[in-house]
């Protein structure tokens, strides 16, 4: 004979699990992305830091460029497994201009 008490014990045990599922799922999701700072450098690099951006962002799984957090270094966030940083700093190092160009080394 099942009682009052005990359906509401279930009941509860069966939410907290839910919630407890809920919590583990979380960092999960926070752990889908991955961040690599880049060190910038490079004769006058950093007067082309919307150039930096945006070739960084060109690359096939960046979702975000910070160059701001960090004077003279750029964050980005990727997708993890997607992107290596070589390719990351490949696409900096490519950037040059008249009198210009840049370099970047990821940061450990
Ligand atoms: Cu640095």
């Amino acid at each position: 004979m099942t009682t009052r008490g005990e359906k509401m014990k279930r009941w509860i045990v069966g939410l907290a699990g839910l919630f407890a599922l809920g919590l583990a799922g979380l960092p999960a999701l926070g752990g889908d992305q991955h961040k690599v700072t880049l060190m910038l450098g490079g004769k006058f690099c950093d007067l082309y830091k919307g150039e930096v951006e945006s070739a960084l962002k060109k690359i096939a799984g960046v979702t975000a460029v910070d160059l701001k957090s960090m004077k003279g270094h750029a964050i980005v966030t990727t997708d993890p497994g997607k992107v290596k940083p070589d390719q990351l700093t490949a696409a900096v190092n490519a950037l040059k201009g008249d009198g210009w160009h840049c370099k970047a080394e990821v940061m450990k």
